[in-house]
């Protein structure tokens, strides 16, 4: 039986070359040998405060980055989470089945809790919500960064309890995490010990696709590094330029070593021009086809038929968890 993939990416900002190296490369990999289901989730962004027409465009220009990149929208199924109510009815039946401390134990709510004024509800409770829309497709497997690592886990731990509470209701998923050398966390340009992020505060502190290139050139100049002059991978003494070789040798294909071996001692500035230049090489493509993608009508129709597909397989598996909750057939 092929195997069902989802994934999800939050139109909170535009996507970074984080999001796309950590998690939607993958996306378009798997979509050759899986049944792929990739979703827009809006209502986590709603988790902290959005500026509505912003959240709007973001929405479908992640929507269009997504098949900008290589989803095929013939191959794999691409939808946004709201237009598909499933999705948030089945989170609070999920949320009566988790448990307060399990939430409170989530290091992203700890992270975004602290850097956000106004700490909502909904930003406590999105891990639940994140696993209604994995479990709502009876999903085999997640690609997602290393980040979301902790989320995948609680979503395991709530379909094993409902399983074993209600008998058989939903496939327990695996993650599809990169390691760290494969795009697996992209840190921040300014601090390598943070991961890079869309929703920052600080543009220089990542490469979003849509960065035009002379933008890129800059932020790469400006990005920080580490002290001496060698090229080198060690994620410990040495973790910005780590961060830069992750990214050089994902966006030009050769391997970590090879890169070493090229600059060696020579200092970083030939490294970070050339870097800087094959960001730009793999933008390009990606740039190109989102304009054309822009033409009205286009992306609207994708997701029209996404969300008709899922939703009808959406139905079957909320029904069954409705009926053996007790809730009277509708
Ligand atoms: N820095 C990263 N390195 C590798 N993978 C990453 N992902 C995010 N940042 C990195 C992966 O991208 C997918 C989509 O992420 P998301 O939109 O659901 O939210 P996030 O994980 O919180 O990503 P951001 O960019 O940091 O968004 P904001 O700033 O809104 O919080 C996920 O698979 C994620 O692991």
């Amino acid at each position: 039986m092929v195997k069902r993939v989802f994934s999800g990416v939050q139109p909170s900002g535009v996507l970074t070359i984080g999001n796309y190296l950590g998690a939607i490369r993958n996306f378009v990999k798997l979509q050759h040998e899986a049944d792929c289901i990739f979703c827009v989730v809006d209502l986590h962004a709603l988790t902290v405060p959005q500026d509505p027409k912003e959240l709007h465009d973001a929405t479908l220009d992640v929507a269009r980055l997504f098949v900008a990149c290589g989803i095929d929208p013939e191959r794999a199924t691409i939808f946004v989470q709201s237009h598909v109510a499933a999705h948030a009815e089945l989170s609070w039946l999920l949320e009566c089945n988790s448990y307060f401390g399990e939430l409170r134990r989530m290091t992203q709510f700890k992270d975004k809790s602290a850097k956000n004024e106004v700490v909502t509800a909904g930003l406590f409770t999105y891990p639940v919500l994140m696993a209604a829309d994995i479990l709502l497709y009876q999903t085999d497997q997640v690609p997602v960064g290393e980040d979301q690592k902790q989320h995948l886990e609680l979503a395991r731990d709530i379909a094993i309890r409902v399983n074993s509470r209600f008998g058989q209701t939903f496939k327990v998923p695996e993650p599809y995490i990169p390691p760290r050398s494969a795009g697996g966390r992209i840190m921040s340009l300014v601090n390598p010990e943070e991961k890079m992020s869309k929703s920052s505060d600080d543009p220089k502190s990542y490469i979003a696709l849509l960065d035009p290139p002379d933008v890129v050139r800059k932020k790469i100049r400006s990005a920080v590094t580490d002290s001496g002059r060698e090229v080198k991978y060690d994620e410990v003494n040495k973790a910005a330029i780590s961060n830069l070789l992750v990214i050089y040798s994902l966006c030009s294909g050769q391997p970590i070593e090879e890169i070493e071996k090229k600059y060696g001692d020579s200092g970083y500035g030939q490294f970070k021009k050339d870097l800087a230049e094959i960001i730009i090489e793999t933008l390009e493509p990606i740039q190109k086809r989102f304009e054309e993608l822009c033409k009205p009508g286009v992306i609207e129709e994708i997701l029209q038929r996404g969300r008709d597909r899922v939703e009808a397989l959406a139905a079957p598996t909320l029904e069954d968890f409705r009926r053996k909750l007790g809730l009277v057939q509708r």
